[in-house]
């Protein structure tokens, strides 16, 4: 094809910007991207694409969009080359660690890092080479309950089950809304269609959730439930389950299962009639979707934002709630079979397909405490609330240096006001981020990344938990200008430079070392089908290739996993060479058992009793819900995406959206009609937001979108400073959150809401 005197060309690859991973069909030139639509031949999403996915082109395009390092100085950011810029961060980050030593360096990880094959390898070099305790990331705004919960039941955090959406015959759904978020932690590009598919093959969708969505809309039951009292419900129908005789479990888990009659007294006093008035939702209701979900011939029970980040007065439940959602799909003989909740076996980078087979060190959290608040280490990192303090305290091992990439944690994390003083107060922050924003603006040093479309792709973190195992590569579509490092090679050169290396110094010993360690951990591997073998043979034949960086890393652990050619040892097996022939993936098929072989616990067994969430019933049980006042709850917008995406314009225009919503009794009692200007607050903050009415909201429950609150000074972000919003996570007290993963309180927080007097 020739247009504009360009050859077109048409290049495959996979949305990065959530987590339903759909195909792309990308017409472009060498210069440009001409189109984007959905890959009709894509295995895994057939064509679908949200409004999104086409966007990639106008992200790529966006002036604002940084393409050059940034230096802050006398308070305004300028463009720098890249040599000036490493020179800079080396010299500045030196600086702070002669002056304070590692232990005052910390990292900030967001969402994006999750979709970005750089980040997913290069992170934990960079982690390393910092080598400080201080690592916090999205995740504790986020899914941390689950690992946390499937840490201690099936022993390894990655261990989570997601609902056999294809096959399942009744899918209870609590605090999702993927007709909007399109799914997490459970990949399936079109989520909506596949919800639709259930109803059309005679299954049943039941959506618990204070808000009548479009997914509940367009499900079979819509259940609403006071915010953050899920634990109470999934315990209550356990306690039916238990006390109707419809525990039924299944010869293939039972033979695999601990806890069971510790479990059955512990939900006692779980009645129907004991949590009914706590939820708002009736017992016979309770009941009922107990006996629905053991009658199904397969069932899932999947839970995830509203019920990892709720909470009531303060108190986070997350944990404890995700761990009853495991306890219902064991109890109905849904876990680990098809039609329920099933392990998917990853082609790439899954923590369960390492190690020995069934067996593992187990999971637990607390091998460190932060500093001031004395709150537990979970997998690594610190609960991110505890960010701003652990920067503004004095004393031994404060943070004065802040490396942030791919996230926003201004606005994605509560009392962002709080962060954005405590960021100003240190000695040296850099981040590795697309754009000057509300978080950004406090770096003294801003290395962007290439574009989305300039880099290649593998959803190493998003295909563990994908409803069929697939895998997909892509290529870059365009090439960067050549004085433009790719992302992982900026995170190799600031893990480098944090280990003391020279700014301008190669960074192949950091890339060497990488692909070692993976090599050498395969070979060690029980799991691996290059167990035992040779791992100078197995780098000589990687080497090859002539790959470097993430797409060398990839290859190899494509080819020492599940599906793996292992090197040679099974002929035909894969390698990144074949999945570049197959530009649609490659589909695996749909999940397939994987007990007792994905087990990490020491046992080998299921712990469906673990002591840390048996001791924390107590606290469930003791639920002070309030029956006056309002609760704050958040929402998604298909067109948005967390905080950014929002300088697009052909996904921002159209009516104001950062609005909050209301029940007609609750506006009505307070003189309030929609497209009035109200105060929201809770003790400390006060934000002023329109009001819409609707009988979307249960009565008691507000709902306000997080992510907005942009048009800071400082920031460049045109588009998005014309419709800034306001921050809701200015409402979410820094101190609300689930003890047992450090998760903060998002959905549940009481506030006042009243109209404001006109001027
Ligand atoms: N109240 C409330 N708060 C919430 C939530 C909620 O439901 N309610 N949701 C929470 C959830 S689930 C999440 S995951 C967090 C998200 O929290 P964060 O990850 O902190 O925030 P994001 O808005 O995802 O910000 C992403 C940043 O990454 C940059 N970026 C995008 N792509 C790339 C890339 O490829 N490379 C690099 N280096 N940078 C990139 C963007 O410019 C932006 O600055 O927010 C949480 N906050
Ligand atoms: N368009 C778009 N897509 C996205 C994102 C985005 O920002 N925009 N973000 C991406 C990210 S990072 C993530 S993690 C996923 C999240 O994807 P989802 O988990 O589907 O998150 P939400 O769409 O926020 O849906 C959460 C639902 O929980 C409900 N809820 C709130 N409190 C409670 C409660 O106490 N109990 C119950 N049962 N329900 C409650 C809310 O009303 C809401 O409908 O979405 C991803 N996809
Ligand atoms: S649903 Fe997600 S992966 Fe699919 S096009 Fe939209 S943003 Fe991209
Ligand atoms: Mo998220």
């Amino acid at each position: 094809m020739v247009q504009h005197g360009y050859v077109t060309d048409v290049s495959f690859r996979t949305c990065p910007l959530c987590e339903a991973t759909c195909g792309l069909e990308v017409t472009h030139d060498q210069h440009s991207i001409l189109r984007i639509r959905g890959d009709r031949d894509d295995v895994f999403s057939r064509g679908f694409l949200c409004p999104k996915g086409s966007t990639l082109r106008q992200l790529h395009e966006d002036p604002d969009r940084l393409r050059a390092p940034m230096i802050k100085r006398g308070g305004r950011h300028e463009a720098v080359t890249w040599p000036e810029a490493w020179e800079y961060v080396a010299r500045r980050l030196g600086e702070v660690v002669a002056r304070h030593g590692r232990g005052s360096l910390g990292v900030y990880l967001g969402n994006p890092s999750a979709h970005n094959l750089s980040a997913m390898t290069f992170n934990r070099v960079l982690l390393q080479a910092l080598g400080t305790r201080h690592r916090y990331s999205a995740s504790t705004v986020d899914q941390m309950p689950k690992h946390v919960a499937c840490g201690y039941v099936f022993g390894s955090p990655a261990a989570i089950p997601v609902p056999d959406l294809d096959r399942t015959d009744f899918l209870l759904m609590l605090g999702a809304n993927p007709y909007a978020s399109n799914g997490s932690l459970c990949t399936a590009p079109d989520f909506p269609g596949r919800l639709e598919s259930i109803r059309a093959r005679g299954g049943r969708v039941v959506v618990v959730d204070p808000a009548r969505t479009r997914t509940a809309e367009g499900a079979d039951e819509w259940v609403p439930i006071r915010p953050g009292t899920d634990g109470l419900l999934l315990a209550a129908m356990a306690h039916t389950l238990f006390a109707e005789g419809l525990v039924e479990v299944g010869d293939h888990v039972l033979a695999h299962l601990d806890g069971l009659a510790e479990l059955e007294a512990a939900l006692s006093r779980f009645t129907p009639e004991f949590v009914a008035p706590l939820c708002g939702v009736q017992a016979s209701t309770i009941e009922g979707l107990a006996r629905q979900l053991a009658a199904a011939p397969s069932a899932a029970v999947y839970g995830r934002m509203g019920t990892t980040t709720s909470g009531v007065g303060g108190e986070g439940f997350g944990t404890i709630t995700s761990w009853l959602v495991e306890v219902l799909n064991v109890l109905t003989g849904n876990l680990d079979r098809p039609g329920g909740a099933m392990f998917p076996l990853p082609a790439a980078g899954g923590a369960t397909t390492r190690g020995t087979p069934g067996k593992g060190s187990g999971f637990a959290i607390g091998r460190s405490r932060t500093r001031v608040g004395g709150l537990p280490e979970v997998m690594g990192e610190y609960p991110v609330a505890a960010l701003a303090e652990e920067i503004t305290t004095p004393g031994d091992g404060r943070i004065r240096a802040l490396v942030t990439i791919a996230g926003n944690p201004v606005l994605s994390t509560p009392a962002g006001d709080r962060l954005s003083e405590a960021l100003d107060d240190l000695e040296f922050m850099v981040s590795v981020d697309l754009y000057l924003n509300e978080t950004t603006r406090h770096a003294e040093v801003i290395l962007p990344p290439p574009s989305q479309v300039e880099r290649s792709h593998y959803d190493l973190l998003l295909l563990q938990f994908a409803v069929r195992n697939v895998a997909n590569y892509s290529p870059p579509v365009l090439q960067r200008h050549p004085d433009h490092p790719d992302e992982w090679e900026i995170l190799a050169r600031l893990a480098l430079i944090a280990a003391g290396g020279g700014p301008h110094d190669p960074i192949d010993a950091i890339d060497d070392a990488a692909v070692e360690s993976v090599i050498a951990s395969a070979v060690r591997s029980a799991s691996s089908p290059v167990h035992g073998r040779d791992a100078q043979d197995l780098l000589t034949e990687l080497a090859a290739s002539g790959r470097r960086g993430p797409d060398r890393l990839l290859d190899a652990m494509l080819r020492t996993g599940p599906y793996g050619d292992a090197f040679g040892a099974r002929p035909g097996g894969l390698t990144l060479d074949q999945l570049i022939e197959h530009p649609h993936g490659i589909d695996f098929g749909p999940l397939q058992p994987r007990l007792p072989e994905v087990l990490r616990t020491p046992t080998g067994r299921i712990d469906l009793a673990p002591e840390p969430l048996m001791a924390d019933l107590d606290r469930l049980a003791g639920v002070q819900v309030p029956r006056e006042g309002l609760v704050l709850i958040g929402r998604r917008h298909l067109r948005s995406n967390n905080s950014w995406m929002h300088n697009i314009e052909v996904l921002v225009k159209g009516a104001e959206r950062c609005t909050l919503l209301m029940h007609p009794r609750d506006a009505g009692e307070r003189g309030i009609v929609s497209g009035d200007v109200v105060s929201v607050a809770t003790p400390d903050t006060a934000l002023e937001v329109m009001v819409e009415v609707t009988e979307a909201m249960s009565p008691g429950v507000v709902s306000l979108p997080h992510g907005w609150g942009h048009a800071q000074p400082g920031t460049q972000m045109a588009v998005a400073a014309r419709r800034p919003g306001v921050n809701s996570n200015l409402l979410a007290p820094v101190n609300a959150m689930d003890p047992l993963s450090g998760t903060s309180v998002l959905n549940g927080i009481p506030v006042e809401v009243s109209a404001l007097v006109p001027s």
